[in-house]
C-alpha cells in the first residue's frame, strides 16, 4: 500500500537494506556472500529511512542522515576505518538486557559451562561462561564466524561450538552430554532444594538414576531441607512467575510492616533484573536502625501462625566485625539469612493461568447410589523465598550483590581486582591503595567509585 514490500528474506528483488545494529561493512560483507546479480545497486540505509518512508506513506529521497556512516567514507575513497565499538570483556562494562539475540549458542554454551562446572573443570567452566555471557550482550545475532572478529571472550573451544551450531543448527557436544548417564543424573538430582554435586554425585556412584529409586532406599539419609525438597519437587522446579512473586512479596511486607513499619523489603535477583520467571524469590531486609538478631526469627514465626510456613532454614551472620572484602569472586556473605519454603495461596496471584493439573480429570457423577467423591483441589504452590536481613551501611553493596546474575558479579570483583586495585564483597568495598574502605549508600555510588558507567538492573543479565 505504501508502494513498497517488506521482506527479511534477501534476493534480487530486494532494493533497500535497513539495519538498527549493524555497521556498513557488516552488511557490506553479509552481501558480498550472498553473490547477488544486482549487489552493486541495492541502498543500504539506518533504519531512520524506514521509519521516515513509513511516515510518510511512500519511501522518501535518501537523505545524508539516512546513510550507515561507513558508506560516505567508501564513496569518498577512504580507507575503512577500524571499527570503533570495542566490547570489554568485563559483564560489568556490558549492558545485557533479556533481549538475547544468540540463544540458539548461549543454551548450547550454558549447558557445556554447567557441565564444566559438575566436573570441576574451572577453567573451562570460566572460558565458556565469559563467552556465553558476552553473546548475551551482543546487539545483533552472530551469523557467521567472521561476526566474531575483533570479540574478546572467545577461544578455540567455543568458536568450534558455535560454528556447528552455524552449519548443522546443533551442536553434537550438547546433543551427546544430554544423552549422557551421568550429566542426566546430576542434573535430576541437583534438581531437588539441599541437594548439592557433592550428594548427587554420591547417589549416581551408588547407582541410582531416578528421584524415585532414591527416595525408595532404605539405606539413604535425608536431611530436613531434602525432605523437604522431595516433599514439594513438582512445585519447586515448576518455575515462579512474575504474579507470584508479586504476591509474595505482599505477603511478606504486610507480615513483616505488621509488626515493624519503619522496616524495608526489597526485591532482589533475577526478578529485580525484570526477568519474568525465577527459581525462588529474593529479598533484601533492612532498616535504618539495624534489626536485632531475633527479628528474622520473629517473621518466620508470623509467617508460620498464618500457616504460610512449609519449611524454613536460618543461617545466622557468620561475620562480627568488618573485615576485607572477599577475594573469591564467588563466596557466600555473611549476612543473616533465611531459606523458606513459603505456601502460597494462588487465589492471591493476579494473572494467573488456569491450572489445569488442578482440575479433575474425571467428574464424580453423582447417581444416587455411590456416596459424593469430594475431589481435593491443591490450591496452593509451594514457592522458594530467600531473606537477608542487611544493616544499613551494608545496604548498597548487599543490593549489587544479590541482584546478579551470577557472570555480572564474577565480572565485577574481577574488574574492581585486576583494573581498580579494590576489593569488592556484598558487604563493602576496599581501597588496597589508599587502605580504606569507601561508603555508599547506592549502587550508583558503587559504580561512581569503580569509575564504571552505571549498569541497570534490567542490564545485568550476564
Ligand atoms: P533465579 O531466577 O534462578 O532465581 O536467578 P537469580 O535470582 O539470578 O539467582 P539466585 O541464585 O536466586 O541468586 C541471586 C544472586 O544473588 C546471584 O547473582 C548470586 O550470585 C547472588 N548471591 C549472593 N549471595 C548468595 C547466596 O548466599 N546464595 C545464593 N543463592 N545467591 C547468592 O550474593
Ligand atoms: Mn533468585
Amino acid at each position: 500500500k505504501k508502494g513498497f514490500r517488506v521482506d527479511d528474506v534477501m534476493s534480487d528483488s530486494v532494493t533497500h537494506i535497513v539495519t538498527e545494529n549493524n555497521s556498513w561493512n557488516e552488511i557490506w560483507d553479509w552481501i558480498q556472500n550472498l553473490k547477488l546479480s544486482n549487489a552493486d545497486k541495492l541502498k543500504i540505509l539506518n533504519i531512520s529511512w524506514f521509519t521516515d518512508s513509513m511516515a510518510a506513506g511512500k519511501p522518501v529521497e535518501i537523505e545524508e542522515r539516512h546513510k550507515l556512516q561507513v558508506q560516505k567514507m567508501i564513496q569518498s575513497n577512504l580507507p575503512l576505518p577500524a571499527p570503533v565499538v570495542t566490547i570489554s570483556q568485563y559483564a560489568c562494562q556490558r549492558r545485557s538486557t533479556l533481549n538475547n539475540r544468540n540463544k540458539i549458542f548461549t543454551d548450547a554454551l550454558d549447558i557445556l559451562a554447567e557441565n564444566f562446572e559438575f566436573n570441576e573443570n574451572d577453567g573451562a567452566h570460566v572460558a565458556f561462561s565469559r563467552a556465553t555471557s558476552l553473546l548475551k550482550s551482543l546487539p545483533f545475532t552472530i551469523s557467521k564466524m567472521t561476526n566474531l572478529e575483533g570479540l574478546p571472550c572467545f577461544g578455540d573451544q567455543t568458536r568450534a561450538i558455535i560454528e556447528e551450531i552455524l552449519e548443522d543448527g546443533v551442536s553434537s557436544k550438547v546433543e551427546d552430554l544430554q544423552c549422557d548417564e551421568k550429566y542426566k543424573a546430576r542434573k535430576l538430582f541437583t534438581s531437588v532444594f539441599g541437594v548439592g554435586l557433592k550428594t548427587a554425585d554420591k547417589w549416581y556412584m551408588q547407582g541410582f538414576r531416578t528421584l524415585e529409586e532414591v527416595k525408595a532406599s532404605k539405606d539413604l539419609k535425608f536431611t530436613k531441607m531434602q525432605k523437604a525438597g522431595f516433599l514439594y519437587y513438582e512445585d519447586i522446579n515448576n518455575a515462579v512467575t512474575r504474579s507470584e512473586a508479586e504476591a509474595v512479596a505482599q505477603i511478606i511486607e504486610t507480615t513483616i510492616h505488621a509488626y515493624r513499619p519503619d522496616v524495608n523489603v526489597t526485591l532482589t535477583g533475577g526478578f529485580r533484573r525484570g526477568k519474568e520467571i525465577g527459581h525462588d524469590v529474593d529479598f533484601l531486609i533492612s532498616c535504618p536502625e539495624n534489626l536485632n538478631e531475633n527479628f528474622l526469627c520473629k517473621i518466620i514465626n508470623k509467617l508460620d501462625i498464618q500457616g504460610l510456613l512449609l519449611y524454613y532454614d536460618i543461617m545466622e551472620a557468620t561475620l562480627e566485625k568488618r573485615t576485607f572484602p572477599s577475594k573469591k569472586y564467588d563466596a557466600m556473605d555473611h549476612f543473616q539469612k533465611c531459606f523458606l519454603i513459603l505456601k502460597l495461596n494462588k487465589a492471591l496471584v493476579k494473572n494467573r493461568v488456569l491450572d489445569v493439573s488442578s482440575v479433575p480429570a474425571v467428574r464424580p457423577i453423582d447417581n444416587g447410589t455411590e456416596p459424593e467423591v469430594k475431589t481435593q483441589i491443591k490450591d496452593w504452590k509451594a514457592i522458594r523465598v530467600d531473606l537477608v536481613v542487611v544493616p544499613a551501611q551494608q545496604f548498597a553493596f548487599a543490593l549489587l550483590g544479590w541482584t546478579g546474575s551470577r557472570q555480572f558479579e564474577r565480572d565485577l570483583r574481577r574488574y574492581t581486582n585486576y583494573e581498580k586495585n579494590m576489593m569488592l564483597d556484598n558487604h563493602g568495598l576496599y581501597d588496597k591503595v589508599k587502605n580504606v574502605f569507601l561508603n555508599a549508600k547506592t549502587e550508583e555510588e558503587i559504580f561512581a567509585h569503580l569509575d564504571l558507567e552505571y549498569i541497570e538492573p534490567w542490564e545485568r543479565n550476564a
